[in-house]
C-alpha cells in the first residue's frame, strides 16, 4: 500500500506551493489565506536510481517506482479543531495518513501576508500542535464513549482499548502527543482506529528564503525536543523549479548553489521517519518495480506488498542484493556465482534486495 503523508501548517505557510512542487499538479497557490478548499492528493514517485541499474541489467520492460501520496489541506488557525476556518473538515482528511509534514513559514518576504501579522515560527508551530492535540482530544473522547460500552461486556480488547484511550486523553490534556503513550498489546488496532494526528511521526519543513537550505536553529531545536526531524526548502522556489525541464532546473540549482532538490529532501525525510526500506522486483521483459516495507519485516511481508495471492501461496523466495545482481550482469551470472539465495518466509528483508517469490497459485 502506498505511503500517505498529510501536509499541515498555518494559512499561507507555503503548503500548496510545496504540494505543487511535489506534483507539478498546479494546485492553486495564491497569496490569499484559505486558497485550498478541496483536499488535494499528489501521487509522487519515489525515484530510486538503484532500480534504474537493475532494469538495465535484467532487461526489464519498464520502471514502476513506488509512490507516496501527499495530502494538501487548508491552513489551520487557532480554533481549527472546532471548525474555525474549515480546518476541522481538513483534519479529518489526514487521520488516515502515515506521517505528517508540518510546513512552517520561516521566510521574511513582506509581500506574503501572515495571518498573525508577523513571522513567528515557534508561535506558529505551537498553534498547529495545539490544534492537532485538541482535535485528537475530541476524537479520543468520542471513541472512549463507544469503547466503554463495549468494555462493559468484558471484551478483552475493548477493556485494553478503554484503558489506553483514558491514558491518551490524560496525555493530551497535559499537552503531550498520543505517540507518547505506548499502544495496548491486547488491542493492536486501537491506535489505527483512533488515527490520532499527534500519534504520527512528524517532519518539519522550514519554508525558508530563496537560496538558503539551513533549518533555522529554533525550528531544529523544537523538532529535536519532540523527537521529530526537520528539513529546509524554499517552497516557492521549488514550485518554480518544478515547472522547468529537468536540465533547466538542474542548471538553475547550480547557479543558486543548491546541492540537491529540496523536494528530494522532503521525500527522503518523510521516508526516514517511517523507517522504511526499499526492495525491488525485476525480471526480463516485465516491468520492474520498487516497493517499500517497514524495517525488520520479512520476505512473507514483502510478498504481501506485491500481491495478497502471492503471499497466500508463498513457497520460497529468491533474493539478491541489487548491487550483486548488477555486478553479476544478471540472474544467470548471479546464479553461477552463488549469489542468488533461496530464502524462506521468515527472511528479514534488507534495503535494496531484489526478490522473486515462488508461490503456488
Ligand atoms: N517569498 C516566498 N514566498 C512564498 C514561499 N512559499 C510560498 N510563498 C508564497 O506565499 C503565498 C501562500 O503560499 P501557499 O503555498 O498558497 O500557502 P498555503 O500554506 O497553501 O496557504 P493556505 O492554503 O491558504 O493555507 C503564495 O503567494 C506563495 O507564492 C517562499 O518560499 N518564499
Ligand atoms: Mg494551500
Amino acid at each position: 500500500m502506498s505511503t500517505r503523508i498529510g501536509i499541515v501548517g498555518m494559512p499561507n505557510a507555503g503548503k500548496s506551493s510545496l504540494f505543487n512542487a511535489l506534483t507539478k499538479a498546479g494546485a492553486e497557490a495564491a497569496n490569499y489565506p484559505f486558497t485550498t478548499i478541496e483536499p488535494n492528493v499528489a501521487v509522487v514517485p519515489v525515484v530510486d536510481r538503484r532500480l534504474d541499474q537493475v532494469v538495465a541489467t535484467v532487461g526489464a520492460s519498464e520502471i514502476v517506482y513506488d509512490t507516496v501520496d501527499f495530502h494538501d489541506i487548508a491552513g489551520l488557525v487557532a480554533g481549527a479543531h472546532q471548525g474555525e476556518g474549515l480546518g476541522n473538515k481538513f483534519l479529518a482528511n489526514i487521520r488516515e495518513t502515515d506521517a505528517i509534514v508540518h510546513v512552517v513559514r520561516a521566510h521574511a518576504d513582506e509581500g506574503v501576508i501572515h495571518p498573525e501579522g508577523e513571522v513567528g515560527p515557534l508561535r506558529d508551530i505551537e498553534t498547529i500542535e495545539a490544534e492537532l492535540a485538541l482535535a485528537d482530544l475530541e476524537q479520543a473522547q468520542r471513541r472512549l464513549q463507544r469503547v466503554a460500552r463495549m468494555a462493559k461486556s468484558g471484551d478483552r480488547a475493548a477493556v485494553a482499548e478503554e484503558a489506553w484511550l483514558t491514558e491518551a486523553i490524560a496525555a493530551l490534556q497535559r499537552g503531550e502527543p498520543v505517540r507518547s503513550v505506548p499502544p495496548p498489546e491486547d488491542a493492536p488496532h486501537a491506535a489505527r482506529d483512533l488515527g490520532a494526528l499527534t500519534g504520527k511521526p512528524v517532519l518539519f519543513v522550514a519554508n525558508v528564503d530563496e537560496g538558503s537550505d539551513d533549518v533555522p536553529p529554533e525550528i531544529a531545536a523544537h523538532a529535536e525536543s519532540v523527537g521529530a526531524k526537520a528539513v529546509a526548502v524554499s517552497a516557492r522556489l521549488e514550485s518554480e523549479l518544478a515547472a522547468l525541464e529537468d536540465d533547466e532546473a538542474a542548471a538553475m540549482r547550480q547557479e543558486l548553489g543548491l546541492s540537491e532538490s529540496g523536494l528530494q529532501r522532503v521525500v527522503a525525510g518523510a521516508f526516514a521517519l517511517l523507517h522504511l526500506i526499499a526492495f525491488f522486483t525485476a525480471g526480463e521483459g516485465k516491468p520492474a518495480q520498487s516497493w517499500h516495507l517497514r524495517e525488520g519485516l520479512t520476505a512473507w511481508h514483502a510478498a504481501g506488498e506485491i500481491h495478497s495471492d502471492i503471499q497466500k501461496g508463498f513457497v520460497r523466495a529468491e533474493v539478491i542484493g541489487w548491487k550483486d545482481l548488477v555486478d553479476s550482469g544478471g540472474y544467470a551470472g548471479a546464479r553461477e556465482r552463488g549469489l542468488l539465495r533461496l530464502e524462506g518466509r521468515d527472511y528479514v528483508m534488507r534495503d535494496g534486495d531484489v526478490i522473486t517469490v515462488k508461490f503456488t497459485p
